[in-house]
């Protein structure tokens, strides 16, 4: 039976009041049905709140346990009861949250069983419930993944684990998960391959590992396509934690391994803001490299700190550092099957329930504040502008004979000593052009 209990009382449903709004549980920027570029905001943010650090995480770290209020966790229910219950504070949430979309791992909706049967059946049982859940409430899937990562069996990867039988559950895992995500009307299925990777090299076969995770990614893409499952399938790149090296380091990294295993076309990105911090780049960086790659699908919106080096998940708060990531992504034509899955958790200190709603509504403001600058710097063209007449020479006779292959070395070289070709640098603009995206984050109502 579906839990009816109220979790979230008197909060809710968060509506669009304006700049001016002082009411923290209103939205100022985001305005829905708003037609921003050419769609409505919804449409064009399509964002997701996470389950997984929102209604499964007790707000425990490395070295304590659980802070926060979460009555749905309540201790000594039976472990279905318990999952139902959980599952109806999300829904409560999502849907008072007013954002279109979700995103869960198989673990996050249903305890795993003694077997693999059980906990097949106990996810197929909680699968119902969301999508009784998903039609009431108009809420729909961003994206569904399988956690390959917390069971004891996965320690030394899945399908990078020197054990095939651990392959083989890996892969019959994904393959319930993503019937489950296709069955929920699921826009995509991502792999997050937090252990494939190694602790140490003094007993890694990198070779095998690549050849192995290859082979995987085959197997789901060719069962991708034997079930009719019509979203894309996307890897989550990020360099480390918990593994010391991850393999799908970064997005430039997932695009050279794709390249190499005949794997382009059928596997995209979904980029983390924190995962490109730790990789020693922007978030920007890693939505331009993904577009410039042809492997752009799909974001986690959040943020590290930079006092410290690890995975803090934060909420977004930055209209800079947002606009710079979604104007990369509109001015690429906008999310297809992706969207902005909010991948945040609160800090251990925010015990109050209605925390979860501050985060939250401050990150939908700040993308809906992010896409209006990125949409009016589109629209002026500036920056597409300034770049084309910075490569313009490319296009003249000289740059069109390099770049065509009809001039060689030996060419290049007579050329600059018959002509005396001398060219003189221009200036690259940083700083006019950093100024130019600030006025449009400041000017943007
Ligand atoms: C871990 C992470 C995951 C993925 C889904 O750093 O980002 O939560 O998003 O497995
Ligand atoms: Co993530």
């Amino acid at each position: 039976m579906t839990d009816t209990t109220e979790f979230f009382e008197g909060i809710g449903p968060i509506r669009y009041a304006g700049p001016a709004s002082d009411d923290p549980l209103t939205y100022r920027w985001y305005d829905a049905d708003r037609v921003v570029a050419g769609r409505r905001m919804e449409d064009q943010l399509r964002m997701a709140v996470c389950y997984w650090h929102s209604f499964v995480w007790p707000g425990s770290d490395i070295f304590g346990e659980g802070t926060l209020d979460r009555p749905w966790n309540a201790p000594g229910l039976e472990p279905m009861a318990a999952a139902r219950r959980k599952m109806a504070a999300a829904f409560e949430f999502f849907a008072k949250l007013a954002t279109p979309f979700f995103c869960f791992h198989d673990r996050d909706i249903a305890p795993a069983g003694d077997t693999f049967a059980e906990s097949c059946a106990r996810l197929d049982a909680m699968v119902d419930e969301a999508i009784g859940h998903m039609e009431r409430s108009g809420v729909r899937l961003l994206w569904g993944t399988a956690n390959l990562f917390s069971h004891p069996r996965y320690a030394a990867g899945s399908a990078t684990n020197p054990d095939p039988e651990v392959f083989a559950h890996a892969a019959a895992q994904v393959c319930h998960v993503l019937e489950a995500t296709h069955r929920m009307g699921g826009a995509n299925y991502v792999l997050w391959g937090g252990r494939e990777g190694y602790d140490t090299l003094l007993n890694t076969d990198l070779v095998r590992e690549e050849a192995q995770l290859a082979r995987f990614l085959h197997l789901v893409v060719e069962h991708k396509h034997r079930i009719g499952f019509a979203g894309s399938i996307l890897i989550e790149p990020k360099p480390a934690e918990p593994a010391k090296h991850q393999y799908d380091h970064d997005a430039a990294t997932v695009a050279g391994f794709l390249a190499r295993h005949g794997l382009e076309g059928e596997v995209l990105v979904n980029l983390e803001g924190n995962h490109a911090t730790l990789a020693g780049h922007s978030f920007h960086h890693e939505v331009a490299t993904a577009v410039a790659t042809g492997v752009f699908g799909s974001i986690d919106a959040n943020r590290g700190d930079p006092q410290n080096g690890w995975d803090t998940d934060q909420f977004p708060t930055s209209v800079e550092e947002c606009t710079l990531v979604l104007y990369e992504i509109l001015a690429d034509g906008g999310f297809t099957t992706g969207g902005i899955n909010f991948d945040t958790k609160l800090r251990r200190q925010s015990v109050a329930r209605d925390d979860l709603f501050h985060g939250h509504v401050g990150a939908v403001d700040t993308m809906a504040r992010a896409l209006l600058a990125a949409a009016s710097l589109l629209e002026s063209g500036a920056l597409a502008d300034r770049k084309t007449a910075r490569y313009a020479g490319w296009d003249e006779p000289l740059g069109a004979r390099i770049l065509g292959g009809s001039a060689t070395l030996a060419d290049l070289h007579r050329l600059v000593l018959d002509e005396e070709l001398d060219p003189t640098p221009d200036s690259g603009r940083q700083e006019l052009l950093e100024n130019l995206v600030n006025r449009h984050v400041e000017r943007t109502r």
